[in-house]
């Protein structure tokens, strides 16, 4: 049982060193082995971030140039306790203003790290100092919220990724250890091929009419000799910051009980992963504790959700956990977990076909309350409109590329529930992300839920989706998909509260 949480100032020496040791089997111990520095000066900061460019190897010979945090890939794992305000300085050592969003927490406007919210940018070369009480407790992150357009070199295509623990007011016990997880590709490019169909999630049902008209939409385009949309492509995939083979490899013990805590850090791909063997019981999605925790054999994860599982270390061996994709798990997508004892050429072993569904961990036979008022959405793709790339749009309007201020599309009483539903004319997935507040997914693809709280969520190709969350973090609120080429081109709105 993990109860030898390190203080605050243990990881104000973790942030300002970076002495980060990425898979954590061993790394709480190594820091509160670390010695206690008080700080003289009163206002010293708790954390320390620094944005940098910087020489990232992903595997012997292997080194990407990119933009981290505090020199390494993933950025520094924070570990806030929940309700415990913190004083955090951001520097900024590139020539870009940047923002740094606190993706899954409920923050201020201030210091969201969203421009479009009206977040200061940290100036180039210069910095910010913010404070705030995290909450609410477990898996969140931080992340670049620059838009990046064309510019593969911006954004989240960045290694401007780096994950949060918000530990609760009583931690559960029902595990031996954690070990963080961050999935990540580098050295994107572009390609017109048309995004390859995914086909996981269930129910499956698909709404007729908004596949006609996405298809019709399609094919009108195509006609007219425009070629398909810009889709982002990458060369190299990592776990924790090395591709497969060359990083350190899990190691286990027979009958240990290790709490995953994975996040997909990804600018726009689609992530899933399995260990053979063994099954992942899901306990937390996005964070947030689930009402039915159940054990499954593949986690899929869109663009920025988390998902926390403990895995019963019960078939021993040596094995890769990957990505079921033959082409990016033989590109780095994976990571060996080795059984003490065991040494031979790590594993793996394709699962049978699963179907990912957030209905699986609801509350069984519950119905989600009525809400005050709902928000229609409509979603869809102008293909190739924005010089080449895919103009997105909601209720028919795209948001301004210039990525500032705007008024808000929707409103906002403080107290009420909303449901937002949403309808997907195109066949794509999209991660939907809701700022400064947890969701409530009460309708996937016609069937209703309950219970599950989350901050994204996938929307699949032509389906509907209802969410409810309740107006109770006050500020312009931004909604968008956390795929990055959408939300550059259109695909967000606001929320304000009146
Ligand atoms: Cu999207």
């Amino acid at each position: 049982m993990r109860n030898d949480i390190a203080s605050r100032r243990d990881f104000l020496k973790l942030a300002g060193t970076a002495a980060y040791a990425a898979v954590c089997p061993t790394g709480l111990r190594a820091f509160t082995a670390q010695p206690f520095s008080p700080s003289s000066a009163a206002d010293s900061p708790d954390y320390v971030l620094r944005i940098a460019a910087t020489a990232v190897e992903i595997a012997p010979k292997h080194i990407v140039s990119t933009i981290t945090y505090n020199g390494k890939f993933p950025g520094p794992l924070l570990r806030f306790k929940e309700g415990q305000p913190v004083k955090v300085d951001l520097h900024n050592d590139t020539d870009t203003p940047e923002q740094l969003h606190w993706h899954g927490q409920f923050v201020s406007t201030d210091v969201d790290g969203a421009a479009e919210e009206g977040t200061p940018f940290i100036p180039a070369h210069g910095m910010r100092r913010i404070e705030f009480t995290p909450r609410p407790a477990g898996l969140r992150f931080y992340h670049t919220h620059n838009r990046a357009g064309a510019d593969l070199y911006a954004g989240q295509y960045t290694g401007q990724v780096g994950p949060v623990y918000i530990e609760p007011q009583h931690l559960p016990g029902d595990y031996d250890r954690e070990v963080f997880l961050v999935l990540k590709e580098f050295e994107p490019a572009l390609s017109q091929g048309g995004d390859m169909a995914q086909d996981f999630l269930a129910p499956t049902a698909k709404v007729n009419a908004l596949e006609s008209a996405g298809e019709s939409a399609m094919n009108a385009s195509l006609a007219k000799g425009m070629p398909h949309g810009y889709e982002v492509g990458y060369r190299y995939f990592t776990i924790n910051g090395r591709m497969l083979g060359h990083g350190d490899p899990v190691k286990v013990k027979q009958g240990e009980r290790v709490l995953f805590h994975v996040l997909n850090g990804s600018a726009t791909e689609i992530r899933s992963l399995a260990l053979p063997g063994h099954l992942f019981k899901v306990v937390a999605l996005d964070g947030n504790t689930v009402p039915m925790p159940a054990a499954v054999p593949v986690l899929w994860l869109g663009t920025a959700e988390r998902i926390s599982a403990i895995v019963e270390m019960n078939h021993p061996g040596v094995w890769i956990m990957g990505d079921l994709a033959d082409d990016d798990r033989s590109h780095g997508m994976g990571i060996v977990v080795e059984y003490a004892g065991h040494s031979a050429k790590p594993v793996w072993a394709a699962p049978k076909p699963f179907h990912w569904n957030y209905s699986r961990f609801a509350k069984a036979g519950a119905t989600a309350p009525p809400p005050d008022q709902t928000f229609d959405m409509l979603i869809a793709k102008d293909n190739a409109a924005e010089d080449g790339f895919n103009r997105w749009t909601i209720n028919g309007a795209a948001y301004p590329m210039t990525g500032g201020v705007v008024p808000a599309s929707f409103h906002l009483k403080q107290g009420q529930r909303y449901r937002v539903r949403l309808r997907n004319a195109s066949d794509d997935i999209h991660p939907i992300h809701l700022h400064r507040h947890s969701f409530e997914l009460t309708r996937i693809a016609g069937a209703p839920t309950a219970g599950v709280l989350k901050d994204v969520v996938m929307l699949g190709g032509y389906q509907e989706m209802e969410l409810d969350f309740t107006a109770d973090n006050p500020g312009l609120t931004l909604f968008h998909c956390h795929q990055q080429l959408h939300m550059d081109f259109g695909f967000m709105t606001l929320f304000d509260y009146v």
